[in-house]
């Protein structure tokens, strides 16, 4: 049944204009396709219409199928829209504003021609939810642009802009796009009675590439072995790809359905859409009245040049915010900016930044030596160093110096921000912002509620880190936050079970196997281990009570800080940064555990992973429990976006879904048991078990 309300048609100077209306991003969901399908047939039987124009009500054509539909039982379609596109006897006009992805793109390729504004964008971005472009695009796509570079879009899921779309010949023409309805029914009218029709399934000019150079797809799968690592949805788009090339078209549809059949149900394609829902669901903040008004920030202000806010200045020059840079110590705030200067230029180097775009970035940096200085600011980032005294110090300045109405926020990572707030007439204009290392790479922006700051400075500050393409996630204020909180417990299970007998290289592996680009000793001898060994001691220095990590501190006090000593958890090469295992820190980790009396055995791999993983989902649960973090799909967003955790496994929670919430409380009380309160279970974990509950679905009742 069509519901009329998602398409519209209606026909202007003898075009059908087909409208698809369904908010917010006219995916193909409920009704949309069957309402294009019952478009297409009344604009056939109209003998006064003479061509057809598709485009999207709203902003932007169409996103590409509800992805919230897939895993459901569907009905099979009796026609499918691509088919009767590209079998109608009229022709088809596909007009593109926004986004034509995935089933979008497909049923604009379904289309005779394609026309798009200058800003449109079109992708098959599938492969990133753990699917393959279902609709035809594996198909018609590498006839339009030859298999190489259909293999670049589809297994990347890349968004292509208009005037490389163009290039390509995805895009016939680029219009200007200031009414873009009337500009398509113009373009449509001009190819109306041009015959035969184009259609994309008859051309097969580009697939002889495929002859040529029969090796290109196996340079795919090594070009994109890294990504496709755990994951089967890139393997199948290549064989999708490969498929247009050996069979006709209607075969080579019929394979990419099985493919895709193959794939919607996998617990990757799983993960990935819960991925992608939470990565949404992390903006919403319950608390926050439904009618407020979010203060907009345009100009940035970061006190303190050094490497941290070096990055976070970036961060918004990145964006294209003016940012004013200050340093008391002119000789800091040159070397800063040197540093700015040094990353930009490499990724010239690199190819991924243009010349002309570094000079911009620049010219948004202005450094100061000030505080008067920054005054006019919107708001500012303080990223000066970790202690109590200078971050109130700061903070005393910035309340005389800024505007009114201007921010606070404290890039802080471990300090109270409530006693930062005190020192200040405005606590309500001040919260955290928590930036992760490199700040201007990686994509988390931890927001951080203070117990006076004011909702329009939540929202603001969460704003801010969206305007700046990160991914705002909410926490309270609570020793480490969330996102670095719920990590402590993965880092000291990782040290630990090195005392216990488990050796660095195994563990590496077993978390590299899965799916974490880098193993955490590897990671560990990249930072270096001198900085954590400092603030242990410095931990030790204020509570004697503090146990330090006789192993990591056994290796420091060796010299070997890592990769930059040239030896670490592992040994490397001179100039060279592969990790080579070495009988040395062997030989140390036996020694130190003979020295503490520590008893070394064997683990499984099984163990290693739960061992690093489980005090994490514990932690997560405490931290919800406590009204810290608002729920559990933003502490899995944290950890795709702050620490790497591998998105074809959704996310920490939902990984530990997958073993089952009953599991993973019975192992940790039973390691309560062994190892005593680290491991004490959170009574949410225990009652969730209880309950036969899902961890993804856990919610804090009040936050705090
Ligand atoms: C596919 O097409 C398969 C085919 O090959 C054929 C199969 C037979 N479905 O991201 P935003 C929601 S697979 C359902 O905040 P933006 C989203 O959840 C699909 N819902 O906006 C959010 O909801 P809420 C291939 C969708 O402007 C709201 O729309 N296509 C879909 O920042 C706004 O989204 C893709 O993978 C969808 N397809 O970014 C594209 N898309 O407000 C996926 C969005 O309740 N979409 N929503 O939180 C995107 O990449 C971005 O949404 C887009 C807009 C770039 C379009």
């Amino acid at each position: 049944m069509t519901d009329k309300s998602v398409v519209h048609f209606d026909v202007e100077d003898g075009i059908g204009v087909i409208t698809i209306d369904y908010p917010p991003v006219n995916a193909l969901g409920p009704g949309v396709s069957d309402g294009i399908l019952a478009a297409l047939d009344k604009g056939e039987a109209d003998p006064n219409v003479t061509a057809f124009v598709m485009i999207g009500a709203g902003r932007t054509f169409i996103a590409g199928a509800d992805i919230r539909q897939f895993g459901k039982a569907r009905p099979n379609p009796t026609r499918r829209t691509y088919d009767a596109l590209d079998q109608g006897k009229k022709p088809v006009v596909a007009a593109i504003h926004g986004y034509a992805l995935g089933g979008g793109l497909e049923n604009a390729l379904a289309c005779h021609y394609r026309i798009a504004v200058p800003s449109a964008k079109v992708g098959l971005p599938e492969v990133q939810i753990g699917i393959l472009p279902g609709g035809g695009g594996t198909q018609r796509l590498p006839r339009i642009v030859g298999p190489k570079i259909a293999l670049d879009m589809i297994v990347s899921g890349r968004h292509v802009p208009a005037d490389e779309a163009k290039a390509l010949g995805i895009i016939d023409e680029i219009v200007p796009g200031k009414d873009l309805r009337s500009e398509a029914i113009m373009y449509a009218k001009s190819i109306a009675g041009k015959r035969p029709l184009p259609r994309v399934r008859d051309r097969s000019e580009k697939l002889g590439e495929a002859k040529t150079d029969p090796g290109m797809f196996d340079a795919a799968r090594k070009q994109f072995a890294r990504r496709m690592r755990g994951q089967p949805a890139p393997e199948k788009c290549i064989q999708a790809v490969e498929a247009a090339c050996t069979q006709p078209f209607d075969e080579g549809v019929a394979t990419e359905r099985r493919l895709f059949g193959e794939l919607e149900n996998t617990p990757e394609a799983k993960a990935l859409r819960y991925a992608f829902f939470s990565e949404r669901e992390i903006a919403r903040i319950p608390t926050l009245p439904k009618d407020l008004k979010t203060p907009e920030i345009k100009t940035m202000a970061v006190v303190g040049a050094g490497t941290m806010g070096g990055g976070i200045a970036m961060s918004f020059a990145d964006a294209g915010m003016p940012v004013k840079l200050v340093d008391a110590s002119s000789e800091v705030l040159e070397r800063g900016i040197a540093r700015i200067r040094d990353n930009y230029a490499t990724s010239v180097k690199r190819g991924s930044l243009s010349q002309e775009e570094m000079a911009k970035r620049m010219s948004l940096i202005t450094p100061v030596t000030t505080m008067e200085e920054i005054g006019d600011a919107d708001a500012v980032i303080e990223a000066v160093f970790e202690r109590m005294d200078v971050k109130k110090e700061v903070f005393k300045q910035l309340d005389a110096v800024m505007k009114p109405e201007a921010f606070l926020f404290t890039n802080t990572s471990a300090l109270d921000i409530d006693q930062i707030a005190s020192v200040t007439k405005r606590p309500e204009k001040v919260a955290g912002t928590h930036y992760f290392v490199p700040a201007n790479v990686m994509k988390l922006f931890e927001v951080v509620n203070a117990s006076k700051t004011a909702p329009e400075t939540l929202a603001a500050a969460m704003k801010l880190g969206r305007d700046i393409n990160k991914i705002s996630g909410y926490a309270g204020n609570c020793d480490g936050f969330a996102a670095n909180r719920s990590r402590i417990p993965f880092t000291l299970e990782q040290n630990l079970m090195v005392e216990e007998g488990a050796l660095p290289h195994q563990i590496d592996k077993v978390m590299e196997d899965f799916g974490y680009p880098v193993g955490p000793f590897k990671v560990n001898d990249m930072s270096g281990l001198d900085i954590s060994y400092d603030t242990r001691k410095r931990r030790k220095a204020a509570d004697p009570s503090y146990r330090m990590l006789p192993i990591p501190d056994g290796l420091v006090e060796a010299g070997r800080v890592g990769l930059k000593a040239g030896k670490g958890w592992y040994r490397y090469e001179k100039g060279d940064r592969t990790p080579h295992v070495d009988p040395e820190v062997e030989a140390l980790i036996k020694m130190v555990a003979a020295q503490n009396n520590i008893e070394q055995r064997s683990f499984t791999e099984e163990e290693i992973l739960h061992r690093l993983l489980f005090g994490s989902i514990n932690e997560f649960c405490k931290i919800i429990e406590e009204g810290k973090a608002i729920r559990a799909s933003d502490l899995d967003v944290m950890w795709l976006h702050g620490f790497g955790f591998p998105r074809y496994r959704g996310g920490l929670m939902f990984w530990g879904d997958t073993i089952g919430a009953r599991e993973v409380y019975n192992q940790i009380a039973s390691w309560h048991q062994r190892y005593g309160k680290r491991w004490e279970p959170s009574a949410l974990l225990r009652d969730t078990a209880e309950k036969g509950g899902k961890l993804t679905e856990l919610k804090a009742e009040r936050l705090r």
